[in-house]
Formats: C-alpha cells, structure tokens, sequence
C-alpha cells in the first residue's frame, strides 16, 4: 500500500532541553561524523534530503521559563517541538521516509506529529508507533517526578494529558495525535508507578524485557507486528537506552538487562520488511557521557539506523 520510494528526508536535532544532562545535542554531528549519512547513499542508495544543518533552535530558547504544570523548561521544549513538527511534515507530506536523529526523547512530540498528520493528508490512515526504549515516557506531568519532559512525549501524543490552545503543547491538534490502540512498546524495564497504572487502565500494548526473555525476540516481534496489523503506516521511535548498557553505555538514563545489540538491530529489521515504516527516530545517544563508550554507543546508532533502512546481513 506504500509506493516504494528511496526519497529519504533527514531532520539532525541538536535539543537537549527535555532532560537535565547536556551532550545530547552533539550525537546528530557524530552519527554523521561515523559515516551515517554517506552510507544510507552509498551503500542503501537513498536519495537524501538533508539541510545540512544540526538544528539547535537558539531562537527558541526561553530564558524565562519556569515550571509549569510541574514540567521543566515547558516553553522552550514546547517551541522546538512545534517547530520539528512542521519541519517533518514538510518531509513527509512529499512521501519522503523521514528519518531524525536526535536530541533527547522529548522531540518524538514533533517528529510523530509531523508524521501522523502527514499520513492521515496522504493515506487517509492512522498510524502506529513501535516505540523501542527501557522507558514508557508516558507520564503525565502530574505523574511525573521528575519533571522532565523526555519522559512524557508519549503522554502528549496519546491526548492522555493536554494543554489549553495557547499553553505549552496547546499547538497540538488531534490530527497531529495517536491512539493507544495503535501504540506499542518494546524493552521497557524501568517504568513509574503512575506510568504502569496508564498502561494498564489504556490497555496499551507493552512487551517488557521480561517478555523478550520469556518468547525470544522473534515471537516478540511477531506479536507486536500482529497487534499493529498489515498496511498500516508504521513511525519507529528507538531509544538508544533500550539497548543494555554494555552495548550502549552514553545515554542519559541507562538502565541495566536490556536489548542485546542484535535484538536491537533485530526489531529494525524487522520493522523495515513490513514495507510499511515510513518514519524512524533515534534518540538519547549522549556521546559526552561515558567517554569510552561513546564509540560503541555512537556505532550502535548507526546499525540501528542501518537496519531499519533496510541493510540485511546477506
Ligand atoms: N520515568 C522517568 C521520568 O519520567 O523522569 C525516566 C524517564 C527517562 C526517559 C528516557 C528517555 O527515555
Ligand atoms: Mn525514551
Ligand atoms: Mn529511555
Ligand atoms: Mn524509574
């Protein structure tokens, strides 16, 4: 149902405002760095479109911007976020793949936007979102303890919390949102209390690392694909911290027991032989974090991404 197209829109988000740790914003230019982009032409041959720009959105960063709601740096996060939105959807509306490297967990509130709004113009569909990550990051501001934003996009783009037209995340509209129904977790390790209750009362679809033990990453893939159904337009959001911290140590909020590389690279490959994935983040690399595992962090980005677009092993 998705003409086949090698049209590639790429979106570098330098944005470390969703969380409390900087470097977050330097892992675009390293992705590059390591020879991403030279490989998705050269080796997957994607015609790619790319401003040449990692965009740090200085323009839209608030000096004065208290707490609101209890979320930090509310205005400026809700700025950049409204601005990536239009950025992807001008991407996406062409019928471009849209690819985005980040940046913390927070810009998924534009990236998926952008795409769901998008897709709904060109298919007339809905989307769905696999969301790979050690974390739900569906608080609400009222659940959240700690007041980031990163971890409660997924909150905001469910409309399981909103704000008034007007206030910080008032921009977005339903056409820009996604239904519970079509969201899937993948990794999850380290979820909230308050982040639990949702899950449960939304009858959302969570495969935890204790499911991946339990059925193998293929039963588990097979599975979270089944609950999605055929034909139906596909946005990957990975964070990097889905995988263990041995294979990717420098990243904000690493957690232990989680995603080998290859299960790692497994979900992507997988995602990407539906034929129907049109949009991937990958976000949370913080090459500034743990020096010696920037590296293999930063690599494993890469493969990801790889994966996901398409590169097999024979
Ligand atoms: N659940 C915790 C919080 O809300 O602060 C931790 C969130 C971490 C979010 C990282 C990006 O996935
Ligand atoms: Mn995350
Ligand atoms: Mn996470
Ligand atoms: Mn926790």
């Amino acid at each position: 149902f998705l003409p086949k197209s090698n049209e590639l829109g790429l979106v570098a988000v330098g944005f470390s405002g969703g969380q409390c740790k900087p470097g977050v914003d330097a892992a675009p230019m390293a992705l590059i760095e390591s020879g991403l982009v030279d490989q998705l032409k050269d080796d997957l041959e994607y015609n790619i479109h790319y401003d040449g720009q990692v965009h740090a959105y200085g323009d839209l960063i608030c000096e004065d911007d208290p707490d609101y709601r209890n979320m930090k740096k509310p205005k400026t996060v809700s700025a950049v976020t409204e601005r990536l939105s239009s950025q992807i959807y001008e991407h996406a509306k062409e019928g471009r793949f849209v690819l985005t490297l980040g940046g913390d967990h927070s810009i998924a509130v534009g990236t998926i936007s952008g795409t769901a709004k998008a897709i709904r113009e060109r298919l007339g569909r809905e989307m769905a979102v696999i969301w790979v990550d050690a974390h739900a990051d569906i608080n609400t501001p009222e659940t959240s303890d700690s007041g980031n934003i990163h971890g409660m996009p997924v909150a905001f783009l469910t409309g399981l919390a909103s704000d008034k037209p007007g206030m910080p995340f008032g921009w977005l509209k339903d056409d820009q949102k996604i239904s519970t129904k079509k969201l899937v977790y993948i990794g999850l390790r380290d979820v909230d209390r308050g982040e639990k209750k949702i899950l449960r009362e939304n009858g959302i679809k969570a495969f935890s690392m204790h499911d991946v033990d339990r059925y193998g990453i293929g039963k588990v893939m097979d599975m979270a694909l089944g609950w999605i159904g055929r034909d139906t337009p596909i946005h990957l959001s990975f964070d990097i911290d889905a995988l263990d911290p041995m294979w990717a140590p420098s990243t904000g909020t690493a957690v232990r027991g989680g995603l080998t590389l290859r299960e790692g690279d497994f979900i992507a490959e997988c995602v990407h032989e539906t034929g129907s994935l049109v949009a991937l983040d990958l976000v949370e690399v913080n090459p500034r974090l743990e020096q010696h595992g920037a590296a293999e962090t930063v690599r494993a980005g890469v493969s990801i991404v790889r994966c996901a677009l398409g590169d097999t092993l024979l």
